[in-house]
């Protein structure tokens, strides 16, 4: 559960919001104002026939999401990695799956317009085209504003619900520290850095030439823990910390495209499919499995140097490795999709509920038993 102590933050400005600070307008423009014991609100104008009220940032005068303030809980995170790296395929995919399982426990509703006209948009290019979600543009960063709802955990008939803050830029972006990203970066409980394995020369030389090329957009970035290292001296600016200290917020280290690597991790953890949503909460020995394997199979593929940076720059017992697939299998042509299957792309988020203490740990199903 929440905690009540925890401060609300606007998702545009991220300046600090409450029942107090923050400003309440009529459908007609006019400002309103809390009147009587009950608070109610009421136009400035009293012939005004509205009776429709919004609630906007004092900071940045955006209009804050429905009920924001009530949330049990919030949940914020940035997508990080270099272009191509596969951030905007995966959120897409994640928040497909989230409103697939929708039906069963947790119900996942957009918080504004713009949030279900971007998350639409990008949708159908994947699941009814087939095709790759377009490069994110440049400087547009919008935050994707979901609300998640537990509706099997009813408190008094009042169902708890978490908002849900998603910052998914261009890659571009995290060459130069933008006051918007910045924000982003400080505003963010968990950052999640995605990182194409395809980057490892390696990987390159023992791969199926066309996959290769249908899975790749960017250029190849062939050292992976120099192009770590500029990631984190980029969130270290962002949140203006020393290089001698160690950055402060849980991170998801999501490996993406792991489809081009069945032949790497054949029939192991990561190529299964992911137990938490089955089990109904986070399964933290499975996840452990994986983060296990992917560091090994850094190791094998001498990236040590890449894990060093890692333990360089963040707290080890802060820091989780995740394999996704987006779209569950290989690209079949040059911006071609074929069946989509998206694979464990849930699991970070499960595991940042699972950090809130939103979803509880269980134990792996066992086979054919309950
Ligand atoms: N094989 C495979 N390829 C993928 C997957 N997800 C993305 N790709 C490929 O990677 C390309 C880049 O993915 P994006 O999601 O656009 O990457 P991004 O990090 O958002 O890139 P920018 O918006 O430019 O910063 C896509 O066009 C696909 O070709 C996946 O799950 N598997
Ligand atoms: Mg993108
Ligand atoms: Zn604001
Ligand atoms: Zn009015």
């Amino acid at each position: 559960m929440m905690n009540p102590f925890e401060k609300r933050i606007c998702p545009y400005c991220m300046s600090y919001i409450s029942k107090k600070t923050v400003k309440y307008y009529c459908e007609c423009g006019q400002e309103a104002v809390q009147a009587g014991i009950l608070k109610k609100l009421k136009c400035k104008d009293e012939n005004c026939t509205c009776h429709l009220y919004h609630t906007k940032c004092a900071g940045c005068s955006n209009e804050l999401p429905a009920g924001i303030l009530d949330y049990n809980g919030y949940l914020r995170f940035s997508l990080i990695g270099v272009s191509g790296a596969g951030k905007s395929n995966f959120l897409t995919a994640m928040i497909h799956e989230m409103r697939r399982n929708s039906a069963e426990r947790w119900v996942i509703s957009h918080m504004n317009a713009e949030t279900f006209r971007e998350y639409s948009k990008n949708e159908e290019k994947m699941f009814v085209n087939h095709e790759p979600v377009p490069a994110t543009h440049p400087g547009a960063i919008i935050p994707q504003q979901w609300s998640i709802s537990d509706t099997q955990n009813s408190f008094m008939g009042k169902i708890p619900i978490y908002s849900l803050t998603i910052f998914d830029g261009a890659g571009e972006d995290e060459e130069h520290v933008a006051p918007v990203i910045s924000k982003c970066i400080q505003g963010s409980k968990t950052l999640v850095i995605l990182f194409d394995p395809l980057n490892i020369r390696q990987i390159q030389n023992n791969m199926n030439a066309d996959i290769y090329r249908w899975s790749m957009t960017g250029n190849l970035n062939d050292h992976p823990d120099a192009m770590i290292t500029s990631l984190t001296n980029y969130i270290r600016k962002c949140l203006q910390l020393p290089p001698s200290q160690k950055i402060k917020k849980d991170v998801a280290i999501v490996f993406t495209k792991i489809d081009t690597l069945k032949n790497d991790f054949e029939n192991s953890a990561v190529m299964q499919e992911s137990p938490h949503m089955t089990a109904g909460g986070f399964v933290e020995q499975d996840s452990v499995e994986v983060d296990n394997l992917i560091r090994n199979w850094l190791k094998k593929n001498g990236q040590d140097a890449f894990l060093g940076v890692i333990n360089k720059n963040f707290y080890p017992e802060r820091v989780r490795f995740f394999g996704v697939s987006s779209i569950g299998n290989p690209p079949v042509a040059e911006r071609k999709f074929g069946v989509i299957t998206p694979h464990r792309v849930l699991d970070p988020l499960l595991w940042m509920m699972y950090r809130e203490n939103i979803i509880p740990e269980k134990t792996k199903h066992l086979e054919g038993g309950k």
